[in-house]
């Protein structure tokens, strides 16, 4: 396959060459993607050195799949243009994944939608990818009615603007801010910008994304997103309203059988999901599995994922892979 990496020097790009060079993707040409200001820098891929081009270039190359993540305005400016050239993009940004003519992917869910006729695929936001994973055979058995969640959100969804703030803040050194207050020793309730409604975009991409890959409008989702001073993944403390009833331990053993997911819960063990250890790893982790007390059908449980790896990069070249396993590019 011929690839392209378009925003190849950024946080999610890095991990995306990673990720395509730990699972050995076929790749017969790999072409580096980036702003104006990186063209020429070089950047290693299996021990071969690549000189970053721009996106007019990269188009006239026409690849075979595009795996984009340099922010929604490019996205939206010039995943169509890749398409035009008879490219496949696959998305990290938020720019697309509304449309009602894209497709939403994780691919444990949902890959089977894709056609070859889809051009433009998009990848769902990484709060949205840990938490579906995990709910998405439940709701198969039980039904969801109702979803509480709260997020615990890692400052590298931010990019390296925010570790930057963190690490000038733990050393008392000034610099660019890419939060409105410190981060450091701190909780922030607010992740991207406010929406008309009081909420958060991030909120709300938990909310509609959720509904659009379970293919079920009906399913009533409300968020807290909230950005806290880590770096390894973003945790989600999740509630669950279902329309039947469960015993735990089912709901144990369908978690345990779920591709992608493991499950960290034992109490007397102390062994739970943390962001410490969910680094860098590709799985979602979920524990503290239990029951709601305060009414019925209801289910607690906290799920932990590296926001870069199955949250961003690791969903996006599972999907590539879908595409060449299918033939569908
Ligand atoms: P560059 O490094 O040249 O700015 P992050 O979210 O970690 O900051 O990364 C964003 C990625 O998107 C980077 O690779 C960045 O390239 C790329 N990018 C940002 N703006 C553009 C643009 N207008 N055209 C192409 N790539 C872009
Ligand atoms: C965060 N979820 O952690 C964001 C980062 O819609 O792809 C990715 C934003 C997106 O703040």
């Amino acid at each position: 396959m011929k690839v392209a990496v378009v925003g190849a020097t950024g946080m999610v790009g890095e991990v995306m060459l990673q990720v395509l060079a730990e699972r050995n993707f076929p790749i017969t040409e790999l072409i580096l993607v980036a702003s104006e200001r990186s063209v020429g820098k070089e950047i290693e891929y299996k021990g071969k050195k690549y000189t970053v081009v721009g996106l007019e270039t990269a188009v006239a190359l026409k690849p075979e799949i595009a795996l984009f993540s340099a922010g929604g305005e490019t996205s939206l400016a010039w995943a169509p243009k890749f398409a035009a050239a008879g490219t496949t993009v696959i998305d990290n940004s938020s720019a697309w994944r509304m449309h009602a003519d894209k497709k939403l992917i994780v691919p444990e869910i949902n890959a089977s939608e894709l056609t070859k006729d889809d051009k433009i695929i998009a990848n769902p936001n990484c709060s949205t990818i840990q938490m579906v994973l995990a709910l998405a055979p439940l709701h198969k058995k039980y039904n969801i009615k109702r979803i509480i969640v709260s997020t615990y959100q890692s400052i590298t969804g931010t990019g390296v603007k925010a570790v930057k703030q963190l690490e000038n803040e733990y050393v008392g050194a000034k610099g660019e801010m890419a939060y409105k207050y410190q981060i450091h020793r701190n909780a922030i309730p607010q992740c991207d910008s406010f929406e008309d409604n009081g909420y958060t975009k991030e909120e709300m991409k938990l909310v509609r994304e959720t509904q659009k890959i379970l293919s079920d409008k009906t399913i009533a989702v409300t968020a807290t997103a909230v950005r806290v001073p880590i770096v390894g993944g973003h945790s989600e403390a999740v509630n669950v309203e279902f329309t039947n009833d469960f015993d735990v331990n089912d709901v144990r053993k369908i978690l345990y059988e779920t591709p992608g997911i493991v499950v960290q819960d034992n109490n007397d063990t102390y062994t739970y999901p943390m962001p410490l250890y969910a680094q860098g790893k590709d799985d979602v982790f979920v524990g503290r599995i239990r029951r709601d007390e305060s009414q019925p059908n209801t289910l607690n449980m906290w799920i932990v994922a590296d926001n870069l790896r199955k949250g961003a990069a690791t969903n996006t070249v599972q999907i590539a892979e879908y595409l060449v396993a299918n033939k569908l590019v």
